[in-house]
Parts: C-alpha cells; structure tokens; sequence
C-alpha cells in the first residue's frame, strides 16, 4: 500500500475563480481541531523530521510546491504537494520531512488534534522502535513482554508471561504459549496450536494449523513428572497440518513433517517424514 494517500478536492470555480471546501468528516476524513499554515519557508532549510503518535493530518500546497518524504519506517516515499485542490493525509507514525520550498509557498495544515508537543516522535530511532512495535491483537491475551519486532499475534491467543518470541513471526488465532516456551525469529504458528512448557522453536520454523504438541509420556489426571519432556523444534523445520510430536522429540533443521504425521523418534536435519508412526520417505535439499 502507498504512502501517498492523496486526497483531490472538487475546485468549485467560475469565472471570478476558484474555491475549495474543506469539511470534517465529509472530505476531510476526521474532525479538524486545529490548523496551520507555514509560508517564508527557506528553501535551504527542510522541515518536519518528526513523526506523531496519534495526530492525523492533510497537508495542501494552496501557493507554490515542496517536496515531502514520507517515510513508515519499511518504505520512504516523495511527493511534490503543489496544487490547492490536492491534500495529502498523513497518518499517525509516519516520518515526515518537507525540502525544496518554493518562495511563494503556502503549506496549509489541518489537525486531528490540538498542538501537543508530547504526540511528537523526534528521534528517528525512537520512531523506528515505534513502527516495528510488535502487534497485539486487542482480543488476545499477552502476559511476556518478551516479543520481538515486526511479531504479529492475533485474536484469542493466549501468551503466559515467560514466554519468549522473537522478531517477525506470526501467531494466528486461537493459538496457546506457556511459560517455558522458547521461540525464535520469522517463525509461523497457525491457528489452533498450543505449545506447552519445554518446548524450543528456532528461527524460520512454520507449524501447520492444528500441530499437536505434548510433553508429558504418562499422562494422567493431576499426576505430574518430576520434569516435562523438552521438545526441540530446529532452524527451518516444517511441520504440517494436524501432526502430532510426541514428547522429548527434536525435529532436525529444515525437516518436513507431513501432515496428520504422528512423530515417535527424533528427526534427521532434512529429513521427509510422513505416516503414523512417521517414517522417512526422504530427505528434502538446501
Ligand atoms: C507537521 C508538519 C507538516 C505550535 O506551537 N503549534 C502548532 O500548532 C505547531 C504546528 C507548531 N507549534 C510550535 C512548535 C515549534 O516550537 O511551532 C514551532 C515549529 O514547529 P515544528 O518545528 O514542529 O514545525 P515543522 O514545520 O517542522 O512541523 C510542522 C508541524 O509541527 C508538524 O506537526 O506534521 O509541520
């Protein structure tokens, strides 16, 4: 998706000229609580390098041009704002810088918000930290602070409060990590996954939808091991839809397990397993 979210404002003009409405919530896409205009702009001397945490804006040339940089911090974008009936909406936690100014510019602002110096992101850095925060899901339920950037975890998860998850991975719905979980970076867990104490995930490791994990051998009701058994999951590994891995199992790098597998024994790096109890069908290359 573009940064460039311009918006064209119908030019009402006749003969005796021009003019453009702008409206709240009509063609202004929030309720406009303050505005701005900044003109004598020095060429030589850019402006912005900030971002906002909450405030919404539309910026419009209504004299001259200048250029701005937009930036998300994954993608930047440029855009010549040089035209009073174009307005561009910048949204919250962009970066935001303004060069070349024409002498004759006039660059009006609408707000979301009154000035409030405490909505600004100055520092580059803490912006970049901003915009890879890891995401939430509001309907989940996150103990560990222990996640990494870029990490999406969606709706009805349930992560308790020693779990560890690394950078860029995704966590589906209806998912569960204990305490004593550890996982890596850019891994996938599909819905419908619970992944018990003692269990170790590495990085770029894919877990299909509905993979059973366990990590007790003898289990009965309210009767615990001393210890659960550890299951260690290795750097690439697949497992597919519905297997099942039973405890103190390690699956080797870049293995692929297939579906509805049901793993008795550990598993060789690269190895194909399929059936119940799985066996290798062969071995998959780099
Ligand atoms: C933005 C770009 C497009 C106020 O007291 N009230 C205000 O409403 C504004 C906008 C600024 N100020 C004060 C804060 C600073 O002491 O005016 C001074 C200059 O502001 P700043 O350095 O932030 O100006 P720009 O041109 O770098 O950025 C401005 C807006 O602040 C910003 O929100 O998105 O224009």
């Amino acid at each position: 998706m573009s940064l460039v979210n311009l918006i064209e404002f119908p030019m009402l003009g006749d003969e005796r000229g021009s003019l453009v409405a702008l409206e709240s919530m009509k063609n202004v896409p929030f309720d406009i609580q303050r505005i701005y205009y900044i003109f004598g702009a020095d060429s030589e001397k850019p402006r912005g390098f900030h971002a906002h945490k909450e405030l919404q804006q539309i910026a419009i040339c209504v004299a001259g041009r200048c250029r701005m940089v937009l930036d998300d911090g994954y993608t930047k974008e440029v855009v010549w704002l040089d035209s009073p009936d174009k307005g561009i909406l910048i949204g919250n936690c962009i970066w935001r810088e303004m060069h070349d100014f024409s002498s004759d510019c006039v660059l009006l602002v609408l707000a979301s918000h009154h000035y409030d110096e405490s909505d600004y992101i100055r520092s580059y850095d803490e912006f970049l930290k901003e915009a890879h925060k890891p995401f939430i899901h509001p309907l989940s339920d996150v103990k560990s602070i222990n996640i990494g950037q870029d990490t999406k975890i969606w709706q009805y998860s349930v992560v308790l409060k020693d779990a560890i998850i690394g950078v860029n991975c995704n966590i589906c719905a209806h998912t569960l990590i204990e305490n004593n979980v550890k996982i890596g970076n850019n891994v996938t867990v599909k819905s419908g996954v619970y992944i018990w104490d003692g269990t170790t995930i590495a990085d770029n490791v894919f877990i299909g939808p509905s993979v059973t994990f366990t990590n007790d051998k003898k289990p009965r009701s309210k009767q615990y091991p001393d210890k659960f058994s550890k299951t260690t999951i290795k750097y690439g590994a697949s497992i597919g839809a519905n297997a099942t891995i039973l405890p103190g199992i390690t699956i080797g790098e870049h293995a692929m397990i297939g579906a509805g597998a049901v793993v008795t024994k550990d598993v060789p790096d690269y190895a194909i397993m399929v059936g119940n109890p799985a066996i290798v069908k062969g071995y998959v290359n780099k």
